[in-house]
């Protein structure tokens, strides 16, 4: 394989590709769920202790103004994969746990290019960018196909969707894991299937209430979005979930120790139901959502372990980011807006998932390869959009023209050489989308999405000609400087229609 793999390289660089500088470390993108910019340690958590990842930071970058694509998840991850702004794609939207495979097998993956570049690829944890395709249903008893699979992943351990949404089992290369042919599953977000009990007909089976939209198929004493029958055998355990991924992630490496790997390992914390396995409970002082961050932050530190004990911590590029803001209440009455006491999920940024304000998706991000990243922190303006151009331009492996084509290379960022970054970038969130450049942020006219308390969405409303911030001295984005500076705001504004059409 490391022979063959030279051997692509070297093709690189009689295409004219810089060959010279490719390296092929083993990259691990490590996508949190959920985790705001200020629930780790590092970045000022309180209540809740992180030391794996302060580690990583401590030694690593410490990014400051990272931002996902977009505060809700699947358009991140579309856009994490893909190189290219969700808002492009109108299929990009939170999808149900049944809906069709969003990327185009025919465009660029991170994953499609490190493997055509000798890698091996791997998808462990959280899915959530559709499955099959949109011209016929899904049989869940069959080949569950275009997935993963056909957009770069060689191996892939997975959910559908998201842990609130059925179906509520795991899929592994393709097949569902556990099924029992004698018990077919179905699944819809329609109408009831089959005679399982709902949180609505047997709300005293729930381990945690839940919202009307939570409340349909009860799985494991949780009642999910959506509605399945059948499958028993292959229905997760939600407390085990986290220590299943991690076990496959660390099979992926292990199997892989001899070649160029990438994973990407997409951890259901911190989305609800929260649900850390009991040796996590009381670890931290607020609550399941604290509990679920102390074990994400072991698991991490497991990973970190396995990668040391098989000598490949020198030789991997860890990064670690999440794919929207944190949110307290999100369908579950699990706690954690009562437990939340003084830590401020978002950190410094207003709002969080979901929402326009800088909480929606100014995220944590690290990156973490001792040895070639120094310890620094940048303020370097970054999107997650860049990382396929950018890890791309550092294994040389060329990105094909017209391609991810929002997506920019930001290597020399990424590995702390430099606090260059982006000129803009977009923010999307819900039913609307922000724009950040340099120092300023404006966000249009319109009603910017926010949770609230249990069991509430509310909206911000901005007035014509919409609200500009400048963020190193406002960072709670609460004085509208829009009427001091019109010009900025035709600027920006000409800009982001630019990006997101008028
Ligand atoms: C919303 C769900 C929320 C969560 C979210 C997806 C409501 C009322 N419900 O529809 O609980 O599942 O979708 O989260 O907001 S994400 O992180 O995967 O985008
Ligand atoms: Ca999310």
């Amino acid at each position: 394989m490391k022979n063959i793999h030279k051997t692509l390289l070297l093709l690189g660089s009689m295409a004219g590709l810089s060959a010279s500088f490719a390296e092929t470390p083993n990259i691990i993108i490590i996508y949190a769920d959920d985790v705001g910019y200020g629930d780790l340690g590092c970045y000022g958590a309180t209540g809740v202790d992180t030391p794996n990842l302060d580690m990583l930071a401590e030694s690593g970058v410490r990014f400051t103004s990272a931002y996902a694509t977009a505060a809700t998840c699947t358009p991140s991850r579309y856009s994490l994969l893909t190189g290219e702004y969700a808002f492009r794609n109108d299929d990009a939207v939170i999808l149900p746990g049944n809906a069709p495979l969003i990327i185009d097998p025919a465009k660029p993956t991170i994953a499609s290019l490190l493997k055509s570049n000798g890698y091996a690829t791997g998808l462990v944890g959280k899915w959530h960018i559709g499955l099959g395709s949109p011209s016929e249903p899904l049989d869940w008893n069959g080949e569950i196909a275009p997935g993963p699979r056909e957009v770069g992943f060689d191996y892939s351990f997975h959910m559908a969707a998201t842990g609130d949404r059925v179906p509520s089992v795991y899929i592994e290369n393709g097949r569902v894991i556990g099924l029992d042919s004698g018990d077919p599953m179905e699944v819809n977000y329609q109408e009831p299937v089959g005679n399982d009990p709902t949180g609505i007909s047997h709300p005293q089976l729930l381990r945690t209430q839940a919202d009307e939209q939570h409340a349909k198929t009860i799985v494991d004493g949780t009642s999910r979005i959506g509605y399945m029958n059948g499958g028993n055998s292959a229905r997760w355990t939600d407390t085990e979930m986290p220590d299943i991924f991690l076990g496959k992630a660390v099979e992926f490496i292990e199997s892989n120790v001899e070649e160029p790997f990438f994973l990407y390992y997409a951890m259901h914390e911190n989305h609800v139901p929260r649900l850390p396995h009991p040796r996590f409970r009381g670890a931290s002082s607020l609550g399941v959502r604290g509990d679920a961050l102390v074990q994400m932050d072991w698991s991490i530190g497991h990973l970190l372990e396995v990668l040391k004990v098989n000598g490949l911590d020198e030789n991997t590029l860890i990064i670690f980011t999440s794919d929207n803001g944190p949110v307290l209440y999100d369908g579950y009455y699990d706690g954690a807006m009562q437990l939340n006491k003084e830590h401020r999920p978002s950190g410094p940024w207003r709002g969080g998932k979901y929402s326009a304000w800088e909480g929606g998706t100014r995220m944590p991000f690290i990156t973490y390869w001792p040895g070639t990243v120094e310890s620094s922190i940048s303020d370097a303006l970054i999107s997650q959009v860049d990382l396929l151009a950018s890890l791309a331009a550092l294994t040389g492996v060329e990105v094909p023209e017209e391609r991810a084509t929002d997506s920019q290379n930001l290597l020399d960022a990424l590995l702390g050489k430099t606090e260059v970054g982006r000129e803009y970038l977009i923010e999307q969130a819900v039913k609307m989308e922000a724009i950040r450049k340099g120092p300023w942020k404006y966000v249009p006219e319109g009603e910017v999405t926010n949770r609230g308390k249990i069991g509430k969405f509310y909206t911000d409303t901005i007035a014509a000609p919409g609200a500009l911030f400048y963020l190193p001295e406002d960072p709670g984005e609460e004085n509208n400087l829009a009427h001091l500076y019109p010009a900025k705001v035709e600027e920006l504004k000409a800009l982001l229609d630019k990006e997101v059409g008028a």
